[in-house]
């Protein structure tokens, strides 16, 4: 028999910007909870959570990882997440596995850029939301301060539910038991607005807490969880993962007012594809079908493909057939593991609530839907939303003879993490993308460290594409006699610009069987092959439609090559005709500096043909500056930023879309497209 029953379950995500404490407070948790004797620490390397090697050299997360802590009759699932935006996608991908978001700032940096992404992220995908402030220990800090602009930035709906005392060195509670004096402000004033807020939900309640003037804490508990799941309620919380004080405290909050899997916001499921696709909810049932959701993958050397996923619906045993999404070929179980930092931790049954995992399942992937019956397939997650990677490196093996090893490494990175994608690119290179500096050096890390596969870098050619701006007409006769039976296919088409982003589309609209049925098929095909390389550049072709009208066929030499190369032939007619432009990639960019750096950042950016749309102060004197670019403009941004805020600035950059480049850019890039063009000829 499972020891917990999904009501005794809680899970949490502790997210929140790099180095505001969470892999500290996961250890300062299960060290409370009597998991490990002392807490380690990330300086020394010997956290639970921190265990991979590169944590430890990098002194950051760079992984989402899952730990489970028993506290009284509760278990709570906790997973750790990176907070560097070069390794957010890790972070993001943990949220759909989680009924709270909790998001760690820290006390001495106060709202950071992945602070404020979190609060929104994990909104839009319906979590329950707290804020644990961090660090309530260290020395000047403006706790007080730090509270207010929590509201200002996050709604009135922040309200503590604790507060510091003694110097930072305990907290007092304003929710349960509200006595004692906290450091600053009034723990009666804090359980009043709390009490306030959470009534509100409930008009019954709310009659009752007006007549009496007060109400038992107890009867609060449904009306809490309901305030945090409508997002009425964030709850603040302190605590100093260094020297203890409020770590108990959460312990408790956890517990006894967050929400349990069957209570929260559904997970959002959809079943179908495309347009057509239904919301469907998880029944939060152990005696249901199994539904669970794949939210890492992981390549252990040592045991393989590791894949690890929550619980929405059903029980997992080791009996358990699983189909991976829309797969036929069901798995057996047969090793369901709990996990705890590198720990696999072999269990009876996994339930609706619980976070579990399975070892050397070659088909498992990430954002997988795992099922046991038939009725359940064609179900996936609401899309997750990850960041585009943006920054590019072109890689080469170092040595020849290496391109097998180098290419199965990068398989097995991307694999493991959505916000890093290799493409091999029509200039003939070999482009990784990330999200920053440090994501590009941790794949390089891991590619030299774990599959012995070194490669050179450089930067790689800019991913232009090209489109056209008219409508034009197109038209292509193809005939050929080669001794017998010849060849013959007539095509007309039209094409016509489509609005940014539509990508390509195909339309048949060839009335009488000009051009057979059977035909048509080819004629695309002949379409498609000019879309990899446009007329100007030589870039990718996009946002077109091509609308084939009318043709001509042969009873006898009518053949499926003739429809292709007439095809191909009338769509490069067509657009030689269409006025032909290159798109470059505009990105958004956000910037961390100090303050004072702002006009020299933003002189900068409109010198690279970028314009800056605003600014959000984040800490006390440093701002994050928000802007767009195009992509080309920044190769050595980064190199520039850092003397620039001599080291203190950091960036991250994401596709926003696509923009046509300046005449002059076009005509450089036609030069070099006909110069490389003409010197492969000869
Ligand atoms: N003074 C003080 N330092 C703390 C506290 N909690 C963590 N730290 C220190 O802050 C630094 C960052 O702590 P981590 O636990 O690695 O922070 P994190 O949020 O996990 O960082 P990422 O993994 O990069 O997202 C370490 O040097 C910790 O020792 C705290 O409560 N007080
Ligand atoms: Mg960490």
């Amino acid at each position: 028999m499972p020891k917990f029953a999904p009501e005794a379950l809680r899970t949490v995500a502790l997210v929140g910007h790099g180095a505001s404490g969470k892999t500290t407070l996961a250890e300062a948790l299960l060290a409370k909870a009597g998991v490990i004797q002392t807490p380690g620490s990330v300086e020394k390397g010997t956290t639970v959570c921190d265990f991979d090697a590169l944590e430890k050299t990098y002194q950051h997360s760079l992984n989402a990882s899952m730990v489970h802590l028993d506290h009284r009759d509760t278990r709570i699932h906790l997973i750790d997440t990176p907070g560097l935006p070069d390794f957010i996608g890790r972070a993001l991908g943990a949220l759909p596995a989680v009924e709270t978001a909790a998001v760690v700032v820290s006390a001495q940096n106060g709202i950071e850029m992945i602070t404020t992404r979190m609060m929104q992220w994990a909104k839009k995908r319906d979590l329950c939301r707290m804020i644990i402030i961090n660090k309530i220990d260290a020395e000047n800090i403006d706790l007080p301060g730090l509270l207010k602009a929590i509201q200002e930035s996050f709604g009135a709906e922040c309200l503590p539910i604790n507060l510091p005392a003694d110097d930072g060195k305990k907290v007092v509670d304003c929710f349960f038991n509200p006595a004692g004096d906290a450091d600053f402000s009034s723990v009666a004033d804090a359980h009043q607005a709390l009490i306030d807020q959470v009534v509100e939900v409930d008009e019954k309640l709310m009659e009752k807490y007006l007549e009496q003037g007060d109400i038992s804490p107890e009867e609060l508990h449904a009306p809490f969880e309901q305030a945090l799941r409508e997002g009425h309620l964030i709850p603040v919380c302190f605590t100093s993962a260094r020297n203890g004080a409020g770590v108990a405290e959460l312990l408790e909050i956890m517990v006894k007012l967050l929400p349990n899997p069957t209570e929260g916001n559904p997970p959002q499921f959809l079943k179908g594809e495309g347009a057509a696709a239904q919301p469907i909810h998880a029944e939060r049932d152990a005696k249901k079908h199994v539904l669970a959701h794949v939210f890492k993958v992981n390549i252990d050397p040592f045991i393989g493909k590791v894949g690890v996923f929550r619980v929405h619906q059903g029980t997992i045993t080791r009996d358990t057939q699983l189909f991976i999404g829309d797969g036929r070929k069901p798995f057996k179980v047969s090793h369901p593991y709990l996990l705890r930092g590198k720990d696999f931790i072999e269990t009876d049954a996994l339930l609706p609530g619980d976070i579990g995992a399975v070892s050397k399942v070659d088909d498992i992937h990430f954002d997988a839907v795992l099922h046991d019956s038939h009725d359940e397939d064609h179900i996936h997650l609401a899309p997750l939303g990850f960041p585009v990677p943006m920054h590019r490196l072109a890689i080469e093996p170092k040595k020849r003879g290496d391109e097998q090893r180098i290419s199965e490494a990068l398989h097995k990175l991307t694999t493991e993490d959505p916000t890093f994608k290799v493409e091999h690119t029509a200039a003939n290179e070999t482009v990784i993308s990330g999200l920053g500096e440090l994501h590009m050096r941790y794949i390089l890390d891991r590619m030299q460290g774990q599959y012995h596969a070194e490669v050179n870098t450089k930067p790689p050619r800019i991913p232009y594409r090209e489109t056209i701006t008219a409508k034009a007409e197109g038209h292509h006769h193809h005939k050929k006699q080669t001794g017998g039976a010849g060849q013959f296919g007539e095509v007309f088409l039209r094409i016509e610009p489509l609005t940014r982003g539509s990508g390509f589309e195909f339309v048949d609209e060839v009335k009488g069987g000009t051009i057979p049925g059977q035909y048509i098929p080819a004629v695309e095909k002949g379409v498609r092959q000019v879309l990899d390389a446009g007329p100007v550049a030589g870039y990718p072709l996009q946002d077109v439609r091509v609308i084939v009208y009318d043709g001509k066929h042969h009873p006898v030499d009518s053949k499926e090559v003739a429809f292709i190369s007439a095809g191909k032939r009338a769509f490069m007619d067509a657009i030689s005709k269409a006025r032909p432009i290159v798109l470059e990639p505009i990105v958004n960019v956000e910037i961390a500096a100090p303050e004072a750096k702002m006009g020299d950042i933003a002189g900068d950016i409109s010198s690279r043909r970028g314009q800056v749309s605003g600014t959000d102060s984040l800490a006390a004197g440093t701002l994050a500056i928000k802007g767009h670019a195009p992509l080309a403009e920044l190769t050595d941004f980064q190199t520039r930023l850092k003397s620039v805020t001599a080291g203190q600035g950091s960036f991250s950059i994401e596709l926003s879309h696509y923009e046509p480049v300046p005449p002059t850019v076009q005509k450089q890039l036609a030069e070099l497209h006909a110069k490389t063009a003409h010197a492969e000829e000869e």
